[in-house]
């Protein structure tokens, strides 16, 4: 099978919602040494996408969407520790807060950028999913952290990105952080509006706007 093929399956086996399949497809990756990078964005992530794209035509309702993050979180498990494992960087290149907005359930994406900073060697500190706003701020400070990374997949919660930085402000803690935002509804547009550092449309991205913002 090649490389292709594989990708393709599995990006059909998170659209068929097959989660056993998916978990034998993430195993076989990591047996023929795949680009663990290329695996979860052109497979996997495909996959998800392709499954909001149906949700949003309405051929797919709400039980296919959860079986499709539920396959995502399955495939994760499988490869999260070995992106890990496969640190690139070992000291330390800066501490990052990360963490989904209150409100907002969606942590795959917020996940996966977490994974790829800490094997870029960024020291993570990851509040999950649904976090209280000023828990950013009290931990950022409590850890003296580098960054703050907010992410928010809803159009709602999105506005908890922009009171984070308000937030700040207001704590006359602004410019101590360096704050990123992202997930699938934020652009740079929204992020120059709200005045956050930066933006990255995936993980990698994530990775180099980080690296670039911490050299300075
Ligand atoms: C999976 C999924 C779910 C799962 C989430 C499971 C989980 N544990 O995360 C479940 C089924 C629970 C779910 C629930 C809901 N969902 Co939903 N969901 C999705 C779906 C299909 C995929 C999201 C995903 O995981 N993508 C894959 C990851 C890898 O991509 P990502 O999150 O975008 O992250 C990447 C980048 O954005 C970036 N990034 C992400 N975060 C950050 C942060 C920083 C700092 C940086 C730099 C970069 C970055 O890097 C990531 C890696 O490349 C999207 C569709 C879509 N187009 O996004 C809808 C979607 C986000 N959901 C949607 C909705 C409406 C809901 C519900 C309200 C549905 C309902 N009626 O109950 C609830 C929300 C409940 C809540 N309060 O949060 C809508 C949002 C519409 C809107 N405009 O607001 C979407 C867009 C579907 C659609 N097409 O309409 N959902």
């Amino acid at each position: 099978m090649s490389k292709e093929e594989i990708l393709e399956k599995m990006k059909r086996a998170i659209v068929e919602g097959n989660k056993e399949e998916s978990q034998v497809l993430a195993k076989t990756a990591l047996e023929r040494k795949m680009d663990l990078n290329e695996v979860v964005e052109k497979g996997f992530v495909s996959g998800i996408q392709k499954v909001g794209a149906l949700w949003e035509k309405g051929e797919y309702f709400l039980p296919e969407l959860i079986t499709g993050a539920e396959c995502m979180k399955a495939v994760m498990d499988i490869l999260q520790p070995e992106i890990e494992k496969a640190q690139i960087q070992t000291q330390s290149q800066g501490k990052i807060v990360i963490g989904t907005v209150e409100g907002d359930i969606h942590d795959i994406g917020k996940n996966l950028v977490a994974s790829m900073l800490s094997a870029n060697g960024f020291e993570i500190i990851d509040l999950g999913a649904d976090v209280k706003l000023e828990t950013f701020t009290e931990k950022a400070v409590a850890e003296n952290a580098d960054f703050i990374c907010l992410s928010a997949l809803l159009t709602t919660t999105m506005l908890g990105q922009k009171k984070v930085i308000e937030l700040l402000k207001e704590r006359n803690l602004s410019g101590r952080f360096k704050i990123l935002v992202g997930g699938a509804p934020v652009n740079q547009r929204w992020a120059d509006d709200i005045g956050a550092d930066g933006y990255a449309e995936n993980a990698m991205a994530a990775v180099k706007l980080a690296k670039k913002l911490i050299q300075g």
